[in-house]
């Protein structure tokens, strides 16, 4: 590990305690699949479960920091100016399934801006994190998104839509031009977390989501940034600060991938 601002320090520690009982839990799915009851419920729980142990060990080191979650919701609401946002199970479905990839993500903003970010995919033992100003890592080595310039040949994931989603038909045109426009079929692995890191990692060359919530990407907005990679949110609703709708990519393709999915320059 590279980097040693006091945050990082305090979220890699906190991702290593909850990763121990992740990984118990998940072990639990394959048993609960073949249950009449299922694994569902026990999902939730495990989702909290991981929750309770990372708020339980960043409060241990700042309990007046704010704190927002997709379990607990928002902690210590008049703090706006330190905050950690936590994904405890990004890939949900995929936990749920027995597929192992899942991340936690785990995120520190300064007066809204976020400043460190780390996101640990426990199966796999990969850990992604980023200071700004201090680069991006895998594990111990330094990562770089790609260098790819040529859209037609870049490999790009993306996520959704939900069933639930009023933005379905707009979705699988988006994704219709896409793939329209490359030559490798798109990618959708179920993180949106890793799905940004590999980005950064430089596995992916671009990635797009609408509908997400702030916490499935805060850690992985640092993590691209400081790969080197852009990324910006387009078609945001002002009312609904927490959801996203995003574009990540090595930056050479930004302009390109950003138009196929806005509609521009199709013919
Ligand atoms: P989750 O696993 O924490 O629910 C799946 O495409 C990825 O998108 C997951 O990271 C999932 O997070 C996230 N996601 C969150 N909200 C979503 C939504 N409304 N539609 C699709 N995916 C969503
Ligand atoms: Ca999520």
């Amino acid at each position: 590990m590279r980097l040693n601002s006091p945050q990082i320090n305090i979220i890699t520690r906190a991702c290593m305690k909850a990763s121990r009982s992740l990984i118990r839990d998940f072990g639990e799915i394959e048993n609960l699949q073949v249950s009449s009851k299922g694994p569902g419920d026990f999902v939730t729980s495990a989702d909290k479960r991981t929750e309770t142990i990372i708020i339980e060990e960043l409060q241990k080191a700042h309990p007046d920091y704010g704190i927002i979650t997709e379990e607990s919701g928002i902690i210590n609401k008049e703090n706006e100016n330190n905050r950690w946002i936590i994904d405890p199970i990004d890939g949900t479905t995929n936990f749920l399934n027995g597929v192992p990839q899942f991340a936690i993500s785990i995120g520190y903003e300064e007066k809204k801006e976020i400043k460190c970010g780390v996101i640990f995919d426990p199966i796999k033992n990969e850990m992604f994190y980023a200071e700004k100003g201090g680069g991006a890592f895998l594990n111990n080595s330094r990562i770089r998104v790609s260098s790819k310039k040529k859209l037609k040949d870049c490999l790009i994931i993306t996520g959704g839509p939900k069933h639930s989603s009023q933005n379905r038909d707009k979705i699988y045109s988006e994704y219709i031009n896409v793939s329209k426009n490359i030559l490798s079929p798109i990618r959708k692995f179920g993180s949106a977390a890793l799905d940004i890191s590999y980005v950064a990692a430089g596995r992916f060359d671009g990635y797009w989501q609408r509908e997400l919530n702030y916490w499935d990407i805060a850690a992985g907005l640092v993590i691209l940034r400081e790969a080197g990679g852009l990324v910006d949110f387009f078609e945001n609703d002002e009312k609904a600060p927490l959801k996203k709708n995003i574009l990540a990519s090595n930056s050479h393709i930004h302009n390109e991938l950003s138009d196929l999915i806005l509609k521009k320059n199709i013919e």
